[in-house]
């Protein structure tokens, strides 16, 4: 047997992590032959239903689940992992945007950064669900400054997914025909899901979709809005879809992208396209060799780059919100 991958999951109780539990001890994250050992972290008013959660994830005797525990002390739940996702957050419920959200959640990235960064495996790498993802990655990230830049993302392959579906509805294709899609920006209302590059069965959309109108208008929206359409429709946010995300983010991060793909994910900016450095946003991505490099040289258009712009404006925005939490 190899050696465990021992993973943290905050929010193990919630229902991204009712979802996303049983995906990673069933050898959908790391294969088959992997065993895995859970580090599940709540908070105190919680810890008895997450033990419930641990009991019927025993149940399902996975031969894969090497050992798990719960806990609330973050000395204990980071200690020694080689992967934290950060999924425990307050969630946003109808009418609360994005922003309301900082100031709730800032400070518990704080801690959790602050722990990864004097407990984790030297090799942790961590993705931050937790809304606002990127701007709660930019908080733990600061707040743990031994541990590499390029070890920390933020999810936004939810979008991604959200946008090939969408383009796969509109032309009547299945949605694994649709390719390089690139999610720019922040997770938020103010993400860009770009066209320009994306490919339906190989071609270029602007050459299968011809109505521009869908594709500034309609397409974005939809992508932009999915999240709070699900809200309205459930009164509560995505959590099966987001489960989903998380097991595609963390794949594709350790394994070779596809030739001529890329997947988003939002990580600290290098300066590319003009994304000021330091930020966390969403690019297109390759996977190689455990590293993960933004794809270089995109088409962009004046379209795209004010949509762009405005996302990372928001980005900034937030930054401003909770400066006073970066400095560690
Ligand atoms: P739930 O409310 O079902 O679960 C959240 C869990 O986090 C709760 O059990 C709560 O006790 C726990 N928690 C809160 N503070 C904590 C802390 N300091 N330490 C440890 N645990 C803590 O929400 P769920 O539906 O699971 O969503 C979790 C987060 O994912 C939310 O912030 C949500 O907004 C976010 N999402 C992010 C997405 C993305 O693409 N990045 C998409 C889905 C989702 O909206």
């Amino acid at each position: 047997m190899k050696t465990p991958i021992h993973i943290a999951v905050t929010g193990a109780a919630g229902r991204i992590g009712y979802s996303l539990l049983p995906r990673i001890v069933s050898g959908d994250l790391f294969g088959p032959d992997q065993p895995v050992v859970l580090q599940l972290i709540e908070v105190p008013s919680v810890l008895k239903s997450l033990d419930g959660v641990l009991m019927e994830l025993l149940d399902c005797a996975f031969p894969l689940l090497e050992n798990a525990i719960t806990t609330t002390d973050l000395e204990e739940g980071f200690r020694g992992v080689n992967w934290a996702l950060l999924v425990g957050s307050v969630p946003r419920r109808a009418g609360m945007e994005r922003k309301d959200l900082l100031s709730i959640n800032g400070r518990i990235f704080v801690d959790q950064g602050r722990a990864i960064q004097r407990n984790a495996a030297s090799d942790v790498r961590v993705l931050v669900v937790g809304n606002p993802c990127n701007t709660n990655c930019l908080i733990a990230m600061n707040n743990a400054r031994d541990v590499p830049d390029n070890r920390w993302f933020a999810m936004s392959r939810l979008d991604e997914n959200r946008a090939k579906v969408q383009l796969a509805e509109k032309t009547g294709r299945h949605c694994r025909e649709v390719t390089n899609v690139a999610i720019w920006g922040n997770h938020s209302s103010t993400l860009y899901p770009d066209f320009l590059n994306a490919r339906i069965g190989g071609r270029l959309v602007c050459e299968v979709i011809s109505d521009v109108g869908w594709l500034r208008g309609g397409f974005i929206q939809s992508v932009q809005q999915r999240g709070s359409a699900i809200i309205h429709a459930t009164g509560l946010s995505s959590a099966q879809s987001a489960a989903h995300a998380i097991v595609e983010t963390i794949r594709s991060i350790a394994e070779p992208t596809s030739t001529g793909d890329w997947h988003s994910v939002s990580l600290c900016s290098d300066g590319s396209y003009g994304i000021e450095r330091g930020l966390v946003a969403s690019f297109p991505v390759l996977s190689r060799e455990g590293c993960v490099e933004i794809v270089q040289g995109l088409q962009t258009d004046p379209f795209g780059q004010s949509k762009i712009a405005a996302s990372i404006s928001e980005l900034r925005e937030e930054r401003s919100v909770i400066r006073e939490l970066l400095k560690n």
